[in-house]
């Protein structure tokens, strides 16, 4: 086949920090391949962050075959483009390789981050030429309304998801595989976050409730690290801290599936920056998004756009609780009992959850809207 043909695409990745960026770009290759049958090479700086999020990765190859996706280095002078480039995150394609898309006039679309900001609509789709270069940069936007390019969702999630939440044998093996017995049933928490989260006030509701919860903590270091969060903890074992009826389970980074299983499997999830906060609406749960900090407070501007958007048909508890709680995880707000009633209130929320997902779910998914935007650029319609 013709490189030009429009059902090659290259993709590139560039890692800026944490698993976010491999993580959506990962995804969305294998949802253009096995939804779209797409040909797609994958562009990498960083192989040893990548391998992370894929394991069968080796290091030591500029280019490989992994799950029909064609993983490799960044490009030399030397590479043809693809008809349909992503860039994804505007992370600056190679100078030659730009000249070349010129020349051959590929279709340019920069991947943006997601935001549920209402800006992201006006923005979403628009055309920016290049300065000197004969092409065009288009921009996608990810995001939560119909007029955004949409949330990144393989086909056949939702019908794996149900599968497994409605096989008690699956989810109590699965619970093995972290070390978790089926006589347990206390409430699970999976936790994924930054550094600054206030763990301290979630342990303190934990603490007051008079049910006994485990927290399934991603977390790569040492046991012994953690020992100013979990103060008076008792280790148990080298994964295993408890304290009253609080258990805290270190669980090892998990292959994507099985993170998603994790979240599917938990009553409550906390998670954090791009791709896990995406993962967790599919999973119905209630969660709470610990958003990617950055300066001048825009993430907190990102986080309550967010809840506008996710709350806004929800009863006003429901609305000032699910605020409340993100102030307090990520923006150090004081906790008024704002985890205790959480915790009182999971039920309620996870029906409210289920409903905000299905809503989601009925959409377009974003590697969908992203084939059709490329096509109306193919044939000049946008
Ligand atoms: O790792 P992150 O903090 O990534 C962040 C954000 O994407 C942020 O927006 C970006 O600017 C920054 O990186 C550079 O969180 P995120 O986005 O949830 O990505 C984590 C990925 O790791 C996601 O694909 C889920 C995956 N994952 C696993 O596969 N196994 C695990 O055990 C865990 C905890 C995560």
């Amino acid at each position: 086949m013709n490189k030009q043909d429009p059902q090659y695409w290259d993709i590139f990745c560039k890692i800026i920090d944490n698993y976010g960026d491999i993580g959506v770009c990962w995804r969305l290759c294998q949802q253009l391949v096995n939804d779209h049958r797409i040909q797609v090479r994958l562009f990498i700086d960083d192989f040893t962050t990548a391998k992370k999020i894929i394991p069968q990765l080796d290091t030591n190859r500029a280019q490989q075959r992994i799950e029909d996706v064609m993983i490799c280095i960044w490009p030399t002078a030397e590479t043809m483009p693809a008809k349909v480039v992503i860039e994804t995150f505007s992370c600056t394609l190679p100078d030659t390789y730009l000249s070349q898309m010129a020349t051959q006039q590929s279709i340019w679309i920069n991947l943006e981050y997601l935001s549920a900001e209402t800006w992201v609509s006006d923005f979403h789709a628009k055309p920016s030429p290049h300065p000197t270069l004969k092409i065009t940069r288009h921009f996608f936007f990810p995001g939560f309304k119909d007029d955004t390019g949409g949330l990144l969702r393989e086909k056949n999630l939702i019908t794996k998801r149900d599968e497994f939440l409605n096989s008690t044998i699956t989810q109590s093996e699965f619970w093995q595989t972290l070390g978790i017995q089926n006589n347990d049933h206390s409430i699970k928490i999976s936790l994924f976050c930054y550094p600054q989260a206030n763990i301290k006030q979630l342990l303190l509701a934990l603490f007051e409730s008079n049910q006994a919860s485990t927290i399934l903590y991603s977390f790569s270091g040492t046991i012994k690290s953690l020992s100013h969060i979990f103060t008076d903890f008792k280790q148990l074992d080298a994964n295993t801290l408890v304290k009253q009826n609080v258990t805290v389970r270190l669980v090892p980074f998990l292959s994507q599936s099985n993170y998603d299983r994790l979240l599917w499997a938990c009553d409550l999830n906390f998670v954090r920056g791009e791709d896990s906060w995406i993962r967790a609406i599919w999973a119905s749960k209630t969660f709470i998004w610990q958003p990617y900090i950055q300066t001048e407070e825009t993430h907190i501007k990102k986080m309550r756009a967010f809840l506008a958007a996710y709350s806004h048909n929800a009863p006003e508890e429901i609305q000032s609780l699910l605020l409340n709680t993100h102030l307090t995880w990520s923006a150090a707000k004081e906790d008024k009992g704002d985890f205790k009633e959480l915790m009182l209130a999971l039920p309620k929320l996870n029906s409210y959850a289920k409903q905000q997902t299905h809503l989601q779910s009925i959409q377009a998914d974003l590697a969908t809207n992203l084939l059709s935007f490329s096509e109306k650029l193919a044939k000049n319609k946008v």
